[in-house]
């Protein structure tokens, strides 16, 4: 049989969310504002490309707020940062802007509130993660991590009677609704957040990519390896019947010798991604007979969030 013609299925909506919009846009802002060096505590974004591009107009990126000179200007990155954070920066004098996804903010709010009314907080997430560390600063002590569903076996809490779940924003859906099953079978009085806290932009890349996902060979999702709603996306793609899934950075990263059979390449973008690499990889397909691209688009995205008011003020 002839062999059909290869196409690019490019799922909508990929790549930036309001979130990452706003917090590359606050080091931009604050690089005009008060001029280089502009430092930032950890990636602004887990993204490579962005690091590097904001590093060359005069970020400078440090791990901890003591790395920062005297008075200076910090930017905290949008994953969050725990309290003791701000309370180091402002004793050492800096200036501190705060591009923590206000998404996030809202989850350090319930984490404090549940806290406060003396609740022991179950927070689904990944060990280690940047957001993690951020809203277990909240309330020491009383937040415990549950990393995935065979986690769940080893929570232990004062009262099982006083126990809420909350969690990290860019988790896969389906793996979460399977831990929050195990939770609810343990703890029957586990009481879930007011909303969401799987943010918006995870869930509609995460129905995108499910979307185009069972008629590819391979599915390429543009991002860096220490993003962890890129990676989701990488899961997500096989979990939905993809018969190969790769996290690129960029099209140089693109294993040509897994496109030989393949006819019909998925192509998304985790929300710290920006559109230009997308488009390098489009090119780079093109140039490899996968000119023809449909897009499939999964929701319509309308969130914006303001600049921290740092920013905004005269
Ligand atoms: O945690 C967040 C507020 C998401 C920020 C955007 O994505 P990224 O790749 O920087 O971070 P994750 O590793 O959390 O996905
Ligand atoms: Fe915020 Fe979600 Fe983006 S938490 S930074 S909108 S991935």
């Amino acid at each position: 049989p002839a062999p059909r013609s290869r196409r690019v299925l490019l799922a909508a909506p990929r790549g930036y969310c309001a979130g990452v919009d706003r917090a590359v846009a606050t080091v931009e802002k604050a690089l005009e504002r008060y001029g280089a060096p502009v430092y930032v505590r950890r990636q602004i974004v887990h993204n490579t490309h962005v690091v590097r591009v904001l590093g060359e107009r005069g970020a400078v990126f440090v791990e901890e707020t003591d790395e920062v000179a005297e008075g200076a200007v910090v930017v905290f990155s949008a994953h969050g940062v725990a309290p003791q954070v701000h309370d180091r920066a402002a004793e050492r004098g800096l200036t501190a802007i705060d591009a923590t996804c206000p998404l996030v903010t809202k989850v350090h709010r319930e984490a404090r509130r549940f806290a406060r009314e003396g609740y022991d907080i179950l927070l689904i997430g990944h060990a280690g993660h940047e957001e993690v560390i951020g809203t277990m600063g909240e309330a020491p002590g009383r937040i415990h991590l549950v990393d995935g569903p065979d986690d769940v076996r080893n929570v232990r809490v004062r009262d099982e009677r006083r126990v809420v779940r909350l969690s990290q924003a860019t988790l896969s859906v389906d793996e979460t609704m399977e831990t929050v099953a195990r939770l609810e079978e343990r703890f029957p009085a586990l009481l879930s957040p007011p909303s969401d806290d799987i943010c918006y932009a995870t869930q509609n890349r995460q129905t995108a990519v499910k979307r185009i996902a069972a008629e590819c060979g391979l599915v390429l999702v543009v991002g860096s390896r220490n993003s962890s709603n890129s990676a989701r996306l990488v899961e997500v793609a096989v979990q939905a019947g993809a018969d190969a899934a790769r996290l690129v950075d960029g099209a140089d990263e693109i294993d040509e010798d897994r496109l030989r059979d393949v006819t019909t390449v998925g192509l998304t973008s985790g929300a710290s991604a920006p559109e230009v690499l997308v488009e390098e990889v489009l090119a780079w397909l093109a140039g490899h007979g996968f000119g023809d691209v449909e897009v499939v688009r999964a929701a319509e995205e309308r969130q914006n969030f303001a600049l921290p008011r740092e920013l905004t003020r005269p």
